[in-house]
């Protein structure tokens, strides 16, 4: 063969083999993409608050003690309570001493709750709704609605008449798929209600863009439902007229609107994870890498801005944004997931993290 015959046959190889690459690639993919467009961060009302660096102050609760505490919550006798990445639920006793109270095994262990009973319920994204009562029995509260297994429990909040209300982030992806969601665009989200009485589990919203923490307000006149990817919360209101409708409560937030907390003056504490780059602002216009994304998935883990840094913003009652404290390059915290407030002090989790933060509100 003469050094051009050469040179084509290789080239054609080449073409057929990236051709062949592609075909995989968009066939056997996991997801059928939608594209979005996201407004300009700049547009984010936040913004008008100065970047920063209040989340570098927080002492740091338990470190090197607890694996990327997602969510954190205090009990009304001062007992912080959390679930780590290997399975357990530890809490933090009012005279300084941790404890590995439950060991419910597993990796998805996500939002928290104290109950009026002070039972801790706990989303297992793996295992559903699951209740630790006080003297360390573990039961399986919700496992299954309308015949479906729930897949992705995520947060979780009780009602004064005891109904618990919980968030499912995606019917079809799991935890360990979560970056199939966020790529996927399309809304797989569910806002549940579980009843004690009947122990029954309904659905009371479908189709959320990834429904993250939940909130009622103080006079339970409403909840909150974060929907992650779409950078906002609803409001589902359980009361009044309008009981069982939506509206938006909060939208175009500068991140993905993560765990939700009331605060004790009515206002609401979000934890803001960083989901947007100008990469991954690219990939939302682009079904072709999404596709490449979804089958390389250390890729996404290399683009995605998680890490970079954390914020938490306070948002009034009517959905303005008060106030916000941020870790702008993630120096002491990132990947901050939850925000709860207790006795003048803000209790952080993160995903990416070996410690509760701590931070003092008065000084901040
Ligand atoms: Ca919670
Ligand atoms: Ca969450």
């Amino acid at each position: 063969m003469d050094p051009k015959q050469c040179v084509s046959a290789c080239s054609g190889f080449l073409i057929a083999c990236l051709l062949a690459f592609t075909l995989q690639i968009i066939f056997f993919s996991p997801i059928s993409p939608d594209l979005i467009e996201l407004p300009p961060p700049s547009s984010s009302a936040s913004h008008l608050l100065p970047t920063n660096t209040h989340l570098q102050r927080v002492i740091k609760l338990g470190e090197g003690y607890l694996k990327d505490p997602e969510d954190v919550c205090v009990d009304r006798n001062g007992v912080v309570y959390t679930a780590t990445r290997d399975g357990w639920v530890k809490r933090l006793h009012k005279n300084g001493t941790w404890q590995d109270w439950k060991f419910i095994d597993g990796h998805a262990l996500f939002g928290i709750t104290t109950t009026m009973e002070n039972d801790l319920i706990v989303c297992d994204a793996e295992k559903g709704l699951l209740k630790v009562s006080e003297n360390g029995v573990l039961t399986v509260l919700a496992a299954h609605v309308n015949g479906s297994k729930i897949r992705f429990a995520n947060d979780v909040i009780e009602a004064s008449d005891r109904s618990l209300y919980f968030s499912v982030s995606s019917t079809k992806f799991g935890f360990d798929n979560l970056y199939l969601d966020v790529l996927e665009a399309k809304p797989h989200g569910q806002l549940l209600k579980y009843d004690p009485s009947s122990n029954e589990t309904s659905i009371l919203l479908d189709g959320l863009a990834f429904a993250n923490g939940v909130a009622i307000s103080r006079d339970e006149d409403y909840l909150i439902v974060c929907e992650t990817w779409k950078f906002r919360c609803l409001k589902y209101w359980l009361k009044g007229e309008t009981r069982g409708e939506t509206e938006i409560f909060v939208q175009n937030l500068p991140g993905g609107p993560d765990n939700i907390n009331l605060a004790p003056d009515g206002s609401f504490w979000i934890a803001i994870v960083e989901f947007r780059s100008n990469v991954l602002d690219f990939v939302h216009t682009s079904k072709a890498s999404k596709h490449v994304l979804a089958a390389f998935p250390k890729l996404y883990k290399l683009i995605s801005p998680v890490h970079r840094k954390a914020t938490v913003i306070n948002v009034a009652a009517d959905g303005s944004i008060i106030r916000k404290f941020q870790d702008p390059k993630g120096k002491v915290m990132s990947f901050v997931t939850s925000a709860f407030e207790f006795e003048d002090h803000l209790y952080l989790g993160s995903l990416n993290s070996n410690f509760i933060g701590k931070l003092p509100l008065k000084a901040a």
